[in-house]
């Protein structure tokens, strides 16, 4: 039995040995939060803070099989899901979407690292989103997701309304579009299927590895506490900025990761 109060939170995602990233920084983000964090793996990179050089995904039955043996004994509160690494797990991340519905699932939708890997074919975007469809709460994608999703430019304010409202109705969910790579401030901007909210912050000009992690994981604890999405949304921005502001170098790289303990 989970002692009282406490609620576990998934993260569906790859492996970062580094643990600047994936399902260790989620993990991480969920215990600093007041969360028990479990996780399942969806593929095992082999990375430092400035590359992904390779990955390997784990077959796609044995992810579900991680999934399926989770949870015959932990309830869970909550599912967060990023990279998945090969189309062949889209399936297994159907059937977890759709035996977990009753609950807040945050999906983070990991195409590219930040050196330019992609950690899912982009042959499979179309497929990827048709399993998403009316199965998640709500999608983080940043700058280069959203237009990946979109099909469209995807710069600047304007252009990052247009891209929320097309992947809000692609996928029939809310969109948490992050704007931390905009070229003057950080802009989160959040489509509902109504209303668009911004959520600014100053921007921090320093590298930082598992940015989109951090901010989708914060965002789930935060709906799992309770806020309704407008305001866990902006507890999620400020949440990230302040963690940026306190990420300090690993090792040769410039890159900064996450300090959380
Ligand atoms: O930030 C995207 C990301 C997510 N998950 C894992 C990663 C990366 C980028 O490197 O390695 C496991």
């Amino acid at each position: 039995m989970q002692p009282p109060g406490l609620k576990a939170l998934l993260s569906v995602a790859g492996y970062d040995p580094s643990s600047g990233a994936g399902v260790l920084l989620d993990i991480a983000v969920f215990g600093r939060l007041g969360f028990l964090g479990t996780g399942i793996l969806t593929a095992v990179t082999a990375q430092n803070p400035a590359e992904v050089r390779e990955f390997r995904c784990l077959p796609a039955a044995f992810l579900f099989s991680q999934f399926r043996t989770l949870v015959d004994q932990v309830p869970l509160s909550g599912i967060k899901v990023g990279m998945l690494g090969c189309r062949k797990n889209i399936p297994a991340l159907g059937r977890i979407l759709s035996e977990s519905q009753r609950l807040p699932i945050v999906v983070d939708p990991v195409f590219r690292s930040s050196s330019g890997k992609w950690l899912l074919e982009k042959e499979a975007i179309p497929f990827y989103i048709k399993q998403l469809r009316g199965r998640t709460t709500v999608l983080t994608p940043n700058l280069d997701e959203a237009a990946l999703l979109s099909g469209r430019k995807v710069r600047n304010l304007e252009e990052m309304k247009d891209a929320a409202k097309k992947i809000s109705d692609l996928v029939a969910a809310p969109c948490l579009l992050k704007g931390g790579h905009l070229e003057k401030k950080v802009i989160d901007l959040l489509y509902d299927g109504k209303t668009f909210r911004t959520f600014e912050n100053e921007k921090i000009k320093k590298k930082v590895h598992g940015t989109g992690c951090f901010h989708s994981s914060s965002l789930l604890c935060f709906l799992v506490k309770g806020y309704p999405l407008p305001i866990a949304s902006g507890l999620a921005s400020d949440f990230t900025r302040m963690a940026v502001a306190r990420a300090t170098p690993l090792g040769k790289s410039r890159t900064c990761v996450f300090r959380l303990s």
